[in-house]
C-alpha cells in the first residue's frame, strides 16, 4: 500500500534524524559554554537559574579559559553528571573554575537576557487547574487609585491539588507596563514591583524547607521573572500561600476607571532531578479608579492635582483667558510652591504642529514635564534644564485632548490640558 510505504519511509528518515540529533546533543564535548546560558538554548533566562540550582555544589574539571564574559568558551572535559536532557553539568560551571557556586549564578545575573546564535525558546508545561496545582494570584485590594500600591497574595497549590515534588519553580508575572510606576532600582531588586517570599510557609520554613528567591524586572516588556529555590537539594511538598507581589501603580490621570490584569505564565516547577511537573497559571484583574476629579474641566486649568478645592477657587481668575487660542495664560494659586506665584504660558492651544511653554521665573522650580493622552498613558517625558522656554513638537500626536504634567523640584505636580488640532 503506497500510503503506508511512504509513511514508513518518513518514519525511518525521522528516526535516523533523531538518532543523529541525540548523538550531537549527547556529545557535550562539542557544546561551547556561554556563561549563564546553562541549557544552551541561545539565551540566558529564568530557566537557567533552575539548571544552576540543580547542579549547585557539584565539582568537575576546570576549563582552560576561565571567565564569565559574554562569549563562547571551549568546554572542560565532561563532568560525571548529566542533566536529564543529556547536557553535561560542566555547562553550569559558568566561570569554568571547576565548581558550581554563587559565582556561576552571578554570571546568569550579569548576562541575563543576552542571546547568542539562534534562540530556541524555553518550553513550559501548561497545567490544568482541574487536575494540577495552580499558581494563584489574588489581589488584596482590587480597587485602587493611581499612585497606590497593589498587593497580591501568591498561592502555590491548595488542599485539593497540593504540590508533591518541590525543589524549585520559575515563572513570569505579566502586566501592562504603562500602568506601573517607573522602576528606579536595579532590575534584580526592583522597587516598582517586587515579590516577597513569605517565611514560615511549607515552601520557605526552617531547615530543609528553607528557600530563596530571585526576581528580575523586564520593565519594557511589563514582565517580572521570578524564581523560588530550595536552599538544599531534595524535595518537599505542600500547598497554600508562599509569597506576596506588590506593584506601585503609575501616578497619572485616568478620566475613567480602567481595568488591567496581571497574569502568571511560563511556569516551570521541578524536583531535584529536573523532572518537571505541570502547574496551572492564573490571571487577576484590578480596577484603577478614575482620579479625574482632580483636574479642572476647562482647557486653561493649571492646578495642583492634589488640591481640588483651590482649583475651583482659582477657576474664576482664568475664566477671561478661555477661548484665547493663541495665548493661554494660567496662574498657580499663590499658596503654591514657596511664596511667589508662578506664571506659566502654554501656546498656541489648540495647535497642530508645536506648542511653546513659557515657564518664566518658574523655570528654576520645574524639573520635568510629561505628556499623557486622555487614557493616562505616558507619551513623552522631557527634563527641563532651567530653560524658561520649552518648545514641544506635537505634530505626530493624533488630534485630541492631552494632559501636560509639570513636576516641580519640590515634588509638587501640576496639570495642564491642551488640544492637538488636526494636521
Ligand atoms: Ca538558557
Ligand atoms: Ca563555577
Amino acid at each position: 500500500m503506497t500510503v503506508r510505504t511512504t509513511l514508513t519511509k518518513w518514519v525511518s528518515t525521522l528516526v535516523a534524524f533523531l538518532l543523529v540529533m541525540s548523538f550531537t546533543l549527547g556529545t557535550s564535548a562539542q557544546t561551547l559554554v556561554w556563561p549563564g546560558d546553562i541549557n544552551n538554548n541561545g539565551q540566558v533566562s529564568k530557566v537557567d537559574i533552575l539548571y544552576w540550582a540543580v547542579a549547585r555544589g557539584d565539582n568537575g574539571p576546570e576549563r582552560d579559559d576561565t571567565g564569565t564574559n559574554w562569549d563562547s568558551y571551549e568546554p572542560a572535559a565532561d563532568w560525571d553528571e548529566d542533566y536529564l536532557s543529556g547536557l553535561n553539568y560542566s555547562q553550569a560551571d559558568a566561570d569554568g573554575r571547576g565548581k558550581i557556586a554563587n559565582n556561576d549564578r552571578n554570571a546568569i545575573r550579569d548576562n541575563y537576557m543576552l542571546t547568542h546564535g539562534t534562540v530556541t525558546p524555553d518550553v513550559f508545561m501548561v497545567g490544568d487547574p482541574n487536575t494540577d496545582p495552580t499558581l494563584l494570584l489574588v489581589a488584596q485590594n482590587p480597587n485602587v487609585y493611581p499612585g497606590e500600591t497593589v498587593t497580591f497574595d501568591i498561592f502555590l497549590g491548595d488542599s485539593q491539588f497540593p504540590v508533591d515534588h518541590f525543589f524549585g519553580i520559575v515563572f513570569t508575572i505579566n502586566f501592562e507596563s504603562d500602568y506601573v510606576a517607573q522602576n528606579t532600582g536595579d532590575p534584580w531588586s526592583p522597587d516598582a514591583g517586587e515579590v516577597d517570599l513569605l517565611s514560615n510557609t511549607w515552601l520557605n520554613g526552617s531547615g530543609s524547607s528553607k528557600s530563596r528567591s530571585y526576581q528580575y524586572l523586564r520593565e519594557d516588556d511589563g514582565a517580572l521573572d521570578v524564581a523560588f529555590l530550595r536552599n538544599d537539594l531534595g524535595q518537599n511538598s505542600g500547598s497554600g500561600q508562599v509569597a506576596e507581589f506588590s506593584v506601585i501603580l503609575e501616578d497619572i490621570v485616568f478620566l475613567d476607571d480602567v481595568n488591567t490584569c496581571f497574569t502568571i505564565d511560563e511556569i516551570k516547577l521541578i524536583d531535584d532531578n529536573m523532572v518537571e511537573y505541570p502547574v496551572a497559571s492564573s490571571t487577576e484583574c484590578i480596577t484603577i479608579m478614575s482620579n479625574s476629579q482632580a483636574l479642572t474641566t476647562q482647557n486653561t486649568g493649571l492646578v495642583p492635582s492634589e488640591d481640588v478645592a483651590s482649583a475651583d477657587d482659582k477657576r474664576g481668575e482664568t475664566e477671561e483667558t478661555k477661548g484665547a487660542l493663541e495665548d493661554v495664560e494660567v496662574i498657580m494659586p499663590e499658596t503654591d510652591i514657596e511664596e511667589e506665584s508662578i506664571r506659566v504660558k502654554l501656546y498656541p492651544n489648540p495647535s497642530a504642529e508645536w506648542m511653546q511653554i513659557d515657564f518664566g521665573s518658574a523655570a528654576e522650580n520645574v524639573e520635568q514635564i510629561t505628556i499623557y493622552n486622555q487614557w493616562g498613558v505616558v507619551l513623552r517625558q522631557l527634563d527641563i534644564a532651567e530653560n524658561s522656554q520649552q518648545l514641544i513638537d506635537i505634530a505626530n500626536l493624533p488630534s485630541g485632548n492631552y494632559y501636560l504634567h509639570i513636576n516641580g523640584k519640590s515634588g509638587r505636580k501640576s496639570v495642564m490640558q491642551f488640544s492637538k488640532a488636526a494636521n
